[in-house]
């Protein structure tokens, strides 16, 4: 495909190829959003899903954060629970996800659809192929889709919860409900992401935000395997980069590796970058400055970017970002500084 030819010669792809680069790659997990007074004037006008479901919208959200922060990635304005919409179900946002019924029993797993992301979400491959069509060339566009294991918490839950009681109540005590939704998430996912890379996405990202709440008898038995088969089934198609972000996983690392095969890790904040990488030879990592830091003075934040640079120096296959996503009430110029001290420490143009 010509696409995954040209995007293997971007700074960004050829970081998550492991290939040497002239700067190190940046882009910043949920850098559209609520930090930035651009999408607080969209969302004057649009609720959050109206936003999703018009492509030239979305398109809009992604390009406003990308043309303000000049990063090397764009990510497409979607959301890990869009699927939900095409198994049938009702959401809404508030602002985190709610649907209209949680999925506990194998019932509830039955009478959802099986969606065609491709016909049913059509409204993402159209943001995608219009965010494309505006993105310069030399920068990448991230697809992504919630980790199997992710969806299918919130699908169990029905909407965030503090120690997530319904889905583990379903994961424990009704297994084979579980394991059915699991299999009906790894169906929709691995359709959601080659239907993106189709739309012209150069690299897909699986957001685990959950998986690390697991003890690790399930991370190993559920989250981990579930996520490697979608990273198989996309492989299985097309030759992009697949970037695995989970939290909370840092005691596991080697494990998430060798189980998911993902061609990039994730890191968060809770390990130092040059031990992960140490303890991951000869693979890539993104991350993983504390996204709390961009609180702090552009001093700090430009002082802790250069120690990052500092301690991954040398070392091919390291793609910046931070340890999460970027939070609500961050100063948008504190996150453009990563990007600026970036570009300097490497002497490369903004
Ligand atoms: O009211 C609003 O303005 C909606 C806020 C919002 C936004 C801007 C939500 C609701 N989702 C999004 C967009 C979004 N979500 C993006 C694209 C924007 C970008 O990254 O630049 C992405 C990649 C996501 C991914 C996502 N959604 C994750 C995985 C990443 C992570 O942060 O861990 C998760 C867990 C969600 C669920 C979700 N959607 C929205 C919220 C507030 C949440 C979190 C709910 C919770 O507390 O569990």
């Amino acid at each position: 495909m010509s696409t995954t030819h040209e995007a293997a010669e971007r700074r960004f792809i050829r970081a998550c190829w492991r290939k040497p680069v002239d700067c190190t790659p940046v882009w910043l997990m949920r850098q559209a959003g609520r930090y930035m007074p651009e999408y607080q004037a969209l969302k004057a006008k649009y609720s959050f899903l109206e936003i999703c479901r018009q492509p030239e919208i979305a398109a809009k959200a992604t390009m406003d954060a990308f043309n303000y922060l000049k990063p090397d990635a764009a990510i497409i304005f979607s959301d890990i629970m869009i699927p939900a919409l095409a198994m049938g179900l009702e959401l809404d946002f508030a602002p985190g996800p709610k649907l209209n019924r949680a999925i506990q029993t194998e019932a509830d797993v039955a009478s959802l659809k099986r969606p065609e992301p491709a016909k049913d979400l059509d409204f993402v491959m159209k943001a995608i192929e219009l965010t494309r069509a505006q993105l310069p060339d030399e920068a990448s566009l991230i697809g992504f889709v919630g980790a199997p294991l992710t969806l299918a918490a919130y699908l169990a839950e029905g909407a965030p919860a503090k120690n997530w009681v319904g889905f583990k109540s379903t994961l424990y005590d009704r297994q084979p409900a579980f394991e059915a939704l699991l299999e009906r998430c790894v169906e929709t996912v691995t359709k959601h992401a080659l239907a993106q890379v189709d739309a012209g996405c150069d690299a897909i990202q699986l957001f685990d935000t959950n998986a690390g709440m697991l003890h690790p008898i399930e991370l190993e038995k559920f989250a981990l395997p579930a996520a490697a088969r979608v990273i198989e089934g996309i492989r299985a198609r097309v030759n992009v980069p697949v970037i695995y972000f989970a939290r909370d996983v840092a005691a596991h690392l080697e494990t998430v590796r060798s189980v998911t095969k993902a061609d990039v890790l994730g890191i968060d904040w809770s390990v130092r970058m040059g031990a992960a990488a140490n303890r991951l030879p000869d693979h890539a990592v993104m991350g993983n400055l504390d996204p709390t830091l961009l609180f702090a003075s552009e001093d700090v934040v430009e002082a802790r970017t250069r120690a990052l640079l500092d301690e991954m120096k040398g070392r091919d296959g390291h793609i910046f970002n931070l340890g999460h996503g970027v939070l609500p009430q961050t100063p948008p110029p504190h996150a453009r500084k990563i990007i600026e001290t970036i570009r300097a420490y490497h002497g490369v143009e903004s």
